[in-house]
């Protein structure tokens, strides 16, 4: 296939690739004092760090670690002291398509209230605090605010179920929880504090004391007296002044749960001064985003997109940014473009799986088409989650970007805390489907599984050889599986990101080929197969056995694909269709919607090894509907195979 090479933008931030090359020397040329040098221009400290990386611990990394600020100090008090109280932070928009601004003065208030609420209640530094909100000024407010008292926040995402929320309340040993009465979506108001209710329900959340309620819609809600306190009174009061609280440069900001190749979600733990440099740094260098612009990260806060590129990021700069609560297809699949024009969004960024619904959304219906909206003022588009198929970018780059915005097609994880590898709008011609070059500073690179450099244009394993200031700092309570999944003894000590990916011969670009454990990304959203496999077994009354691929899907890019043994007989027919729904529907309320499954198909057996294996790699051919080629002949079972080829 002929390649296009798409030019950089004129004018950015860093300018031009030499530019760019002599940040990565200076790295290069002294790693600790690069990142020193970033950290003392993109952060304020009340006492400023002597120290930049220690690694006596490997891989337990610190960074400027005698060093104290704090994040909320950082995203709010210093713009208003600086004068800039006025300037919007948030524009806010509902579901239902009114919007409201909230200038930096008004959200430092309401942060500095909601803060003392929180230490009204005892709750302070170190003690962690569930958010389970929906997309909202408060949301991102009680992050700030938990920020501003040194308590460590665990944001959990709306989506998730009651079960998913217990199982992070109590892995993290949560003393309070944030949520929400309804939120609304796409016209619908759907319960959140119901799902509280039913998280807690029978005392199995020991550690939680409190429950505090935002007010969203009105809406009826159960109520627990002793534990349940509305947010609306608990800031009447309560003083719109708050001394931030100086914590070490290592103090957990977060934790976000993510999906592991094996057991339950972990903890990922970051820190308050790596973790927010690299936000404020990367929003700055990858995003240039300028006083004058209007940023819109259309994320949700219950992901580690919506932490570093709502949260932290565009306010640690001092940036004008949109919050949205609702859905990209309502009330209709222009929703999107008709908000770029409204609120003149000058940087967008998504992910492809949202663009590519809304492509066949406008190719089914052209009046969602993006032409009919004035867009003319974006100047740059970015893409995350996910890699972006090259037929998706271009149609993100002609029809939204009008040919004239370089799209930033950003590679990283909630473990990385910001971008890895990704275009700089003034530097990097780009080359739709690659996520082209590291950042400055991040030392990715390709390995073999003894973590040999492998040669350009050959697959391997991507690695990040050397530590970086945003890295994640151990997993909560478990540091034997922090080592065990992201420092494997072979690799060298180098990061493991659990991606695949190749370098092109030419340029020397990045293209991440995928995951190479068993996680999952359906719609930009990680899961653990095993994750989904036991909550399928779960079912102890109809499940025997379950095992969980993943397949390529045009608009989800990977679709979840379950094999299932059944305790009774091997249904067909209608009766598969109605205990497939049954399990389906069981999936969603175990994890949540989006852990759903698209296809299960039913089997008196999987196939497996004469020693017991599932294999795994026959599964994911049956699930293709691809003939399976593979060497069978370790197969206890081949007859099974005919079985699990066919769709119920
Ligand atoms: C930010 C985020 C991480 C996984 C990662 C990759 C995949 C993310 C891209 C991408 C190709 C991209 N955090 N991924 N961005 N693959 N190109 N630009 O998504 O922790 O939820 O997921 O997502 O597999 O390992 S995440």
């Amino acid at each position: 296939m002929e390649q296009h090479v798409y030019p950089p933008a004129a004018q950015a931030r860093i300018q031009g690739m030499e530019a760019y090359q002599a940040l990565c020397a200076e790295a290069e040329a002294d790693h600790a004092s690069y990142w020193a040098r970033l950290a003392r221009e993109f952060l304020s400290w009340q006492t400023p760090f002597t120290k930049s990386l220690n690694d006596s611990e490997a891989p337990f990394f610190k960074w400027f670690e005698d060093g104290k600020l704090n994040a909320s100090y950082n995203c709010l008090d210093r713009h208003v002291q600086a004068g800039k109280g006025e300037r919007t932070a948030i524009i806010f928009e509902t579901d239902g398509g009114e919007s409201r601004k909230v200038s930096y003065a008004e959200l430092l208030a309401l942060v500095c209230q909601m803060a003392n609420g929180l230490k009204s209640r005892g709750i302070k530094k170190g003690d962690r605090v569930v958010i389970y909100m929906p997309m909202s000024v408060e949301g991102v407010a009680a992050m700030q605010a938990c920020a501003r008292i040194g308590a460590t926040h665990s944001v959990v995402f709306g989506g998730f179920s009651a079960q998913s929320l217990r199982d992070r309340i109590n892995d993290a040993g949560a003393v309070a929880l944030i949520t929400a009465d309804e939120q609304m979506r796409g016209g619908k108001a759907l319960a959140l504090k119901g799902i509280v209710d039913e998280a807690l329900d029978g005392g199995v959340c020991p550690t939680l004391k409190d429950v505090i309620v935002y007010r969203r819609t009105g809406g009826a809600v159960g109520w627990v007296e002793g534990r349940d306190l509305w947010l609306h009174e608990l800031l009447q009061g309560a003083s719109s002044i708050c001394e931030p609280e100086w914590v070490e440069a290592e103090h957990p900001l977060f934790l976000l749960y993510t999906s592991g190749s094996t057991g339950k979600p972990k903890g990922v733990q970051h820190s308050t001064g790596g973790y927010l440099l690299h936000a404020a740094l990367t929003t700055s260098w990858t995003f240039d985003l300028q006083d004058s612009d209007i940023f819109w990260c259309t994320a949700d806060i219950g992901w580690v997109t919506g932490h570093s590129y709502i949260t932290y990021g565009p306010l640690a700069l001092g940036g004008t940014e949109i919050v949205f609560e609702g859905v990209p297809t309502y009330p209709d699949a222009a929703r999107f473009w008709q908000m770029i024009a409204k609120h003149k969004v000058t940087i967008f960024y998504t992910a492809p799986t949202a663009i590519r619904s809304l492509i066949k959304a406008a190719e089914t219906n052209d009046a969602v088409h993006p032409k009919h909206h004035d867009l003319s003022s974006l100047r740059l588009l970015g893409s995350v989650g996910e890699p972006i198929n090259p037929a998706a970018w271009e149609w993100y780059f002609q029809n939204v970007g009008g040919g004239r915005c370089p799209i930033v097609d950003t590679f990283w994880q909630t473990e990385t805390g910001g971008h890895m590898i990704t275009p700089l709008p003034g530097v990097t011609p780009m080359v739709p489907g690659s996520c082209t070059l590291p950042f400055p500073g991040i030392t990715a690179a390709i390995v073999d599984e003894m973590g040999n450099d492998v040669p350009n244009g050959t697959g391997g394993i991507l690695v990040v050889k050397k530590p970086w200031p945003a890295m994640i700092r151990t997993i909560w309570g478990d540091p034997e599986r922090f080592k065990k999944s992201y420092y494997p003894e072979e690799l060298k000590g180098y990061y493991l990101a659990g991606d695949g990916a190749i370098r092109s011969a030419d340029r020397g670009y990045f293209t991440i080929t995928g995951r190479i454990d068993d996680v999952l990304n359906v719609s930009g959203h990680r899961m653990g197969t095993m994750e989904i496999e036991s909550a399928l077994v779960a079912h102890t009354e109809l499940v025997a056995e379950a095992a969980v691929v993943g397949r390529p899907d045009d608009l989800t890019g990977e679709a979840i694909c379950a094999f299932v043994v059944l305790k009774r007989a091997r249904p067909t027919g209608e009766e598969a269709k109605a205990i497939a729904k049954e399990l389906r529907d069981w999936v969603a309320k175990e994890i949540g919607p989006i852990a759903k499954p698209k296809e299960i198909r039913f089997g008196d057996n999987l196939p497996k090894t004469r020693s017991g294996k599932i294999m795994r790699r026959l599964l994911r051919s049956l699930a293709k509907n691809e003939p399976v080629t593979q060497d069978i002949s370790t197969l206890e079972n081949p007859a099974i195979l005919e079985q699990l080829a066919q769709a119920n």
